[in-house]
């Protein structure tokens, strides 16, 4: 029987576990948004396997300057941000660690303080989200977006493109394109926001475009088995209604990339850190589309994540704010070990404080 604690080759990419840390925003890069030595120490912290994760997938990364919409998010699109990256991948690999970075476009969840020239930020619609980002001094509501031109879809493509070139250049495993939580793609994919009459909106083949034209190019420039690609299929995260037909939706969206190979699909089940059962959603549907490794994600305890691996649901669980909490959570899901509680304050911005700090069993003693 497998357990979350065997091996898996997820792609071209061996993983000592099963055991993954979730992508999480933490707003601590540096100047330029460039990945910081702190963000080194926090993420070599938790990359031995054996206390560690098995597989990192970094804090979501704008792929170019209109990709940001909070305070102090990390790039991946210039060589001084390729430069942090990889003393973050080198710091990993030291400890015998595997990561790949998110590659990010917020779209329309943004403010015009965060975009280049103070522009709009850009989405499939110029429609505002109900929802607030990050910002210099606080929490703001988003900004109106501007509608993208069909002509500059290709343009948003490329920056991808080269997103996943830096981060090759980088030292990374491979990336993963962040097509979840009502960010840009998921903007384009769901009905309840795309109201576009070109060839990226109206059918559900249309919507799924730009996924399909972004995962094309990523896989077409380092190789599908170093990319994957995360979905929520149901998170109503930054106001993403939900889709008039959300199964048929993301089963078209699956099919369509299936065919690249990619190294896995990591899917977020239920509102993304909410209810899990907060709208129906056939998983399994969704999983038979698909070849490549299956990573879930959302709430999973010790046990759940041990039943999913061991039935065969899942080939690898992501773990977010427990890993945030607990730098050796392998360890301490091997050992059944109590976990440190998450510290709220902490969680955006600041230093060392919620971030270099949690004690792993070791520092305590145990
Ligand atoms: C929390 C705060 C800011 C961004 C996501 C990248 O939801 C995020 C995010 C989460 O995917």
């Amino acid at each position: 029987m497998t357990t979350l604690f065997d091996p898996i080759r997820v792609g071209d990419i061996d993983l000592a576990t099963r055991i993954v840390m979730a992508p999480l925003t933490r707003d601590r890069a540096g100047p330029g948004l460039v990945p910081t030595e702190l963000m080194a120490r926090y993420y070599a912290q938790r990359a031995d396997p054996a206390s560690g994760a098995g597989l990192i997938i970094t804090e979501a990364s704008q792929v170019c300057p209109e990709g940001q919409g909070y305070l102090d998010t990390p790039g991946i699109f210039n060589a001084a941000q390729v430069a942090g990256w990889r003393r973050v991948t080198q710091a990993v690999h030291e400890r015998g660690g595997r990561i790949v970075v998110q590659l990010w476009h917020v779209g329309r969840i943004s403010h015009v303080s965060l975009q280049p020239g103070g522009q709009p930020p850009v989405s499939s619609t110029a429609r505002v989200a109900n929802g607030k980002t990050y910002i210099a001094g606080g929490f703001a509501p988003v900004s109106a977006p501007r509608a993208l031109r069909s002509d500059e879809v290709p343009g948003i493509v490329a920056h991808y493109r080269h997103a996943a070139l830096r981060a090759m250049e980088a030292g990374f495993d491979g990336v993963e394109v962040h097509a979840a939580n009502g960010y840009l793609i998921e903007q384009f994919l769901r009905d309840s926001i795309n109201d576009r009459s070109d060839g990226y909106g109206g059918s559900i083949d249309h919507r799924c475009r730009l996924l399909r034209e972004v995962m094309a190019a990523v896989a077409g420039a380092i190789g599908g088995g170093r990319t994957g690609v995360r979905l929520s299929p149901v998170t109503p995260s930054n106001d993403a209604g939900i889709d008039s037909q959300p199964q048929a939706l993301y089963e078209h969206a699956v099919a369509q990339i299936a065919p690249l190979k990619l190294a896995y699909l990591h899917v977020v089940e239920g509102a993304t850190g909410g209810a899990r059962d907060h709208a129906p959603f056939d998983y399994a549907a969704l999983r038979r589309h698909f070849d490549g490794a299956w990573m879930v994600n959302n709430g999973y305890t010790r046990a759940m994540a041990m039943d999913a691996v061991a039935s065969g649901e899942a080939d690898l669980v992501s773990f977010g704010k427990p890993f945030i909490a607990n730098p050796d959570l392998g360890r301490r899901l091997r050992e059944d070990a109590p976990l440190n509680a998450l510290q709220m304050p902490t969680l955006f911005g600041g230093g060392e404080a919620g971030y270099t700090d949690y004690p792993s069993l070791e520092a305590a003693g145990a």
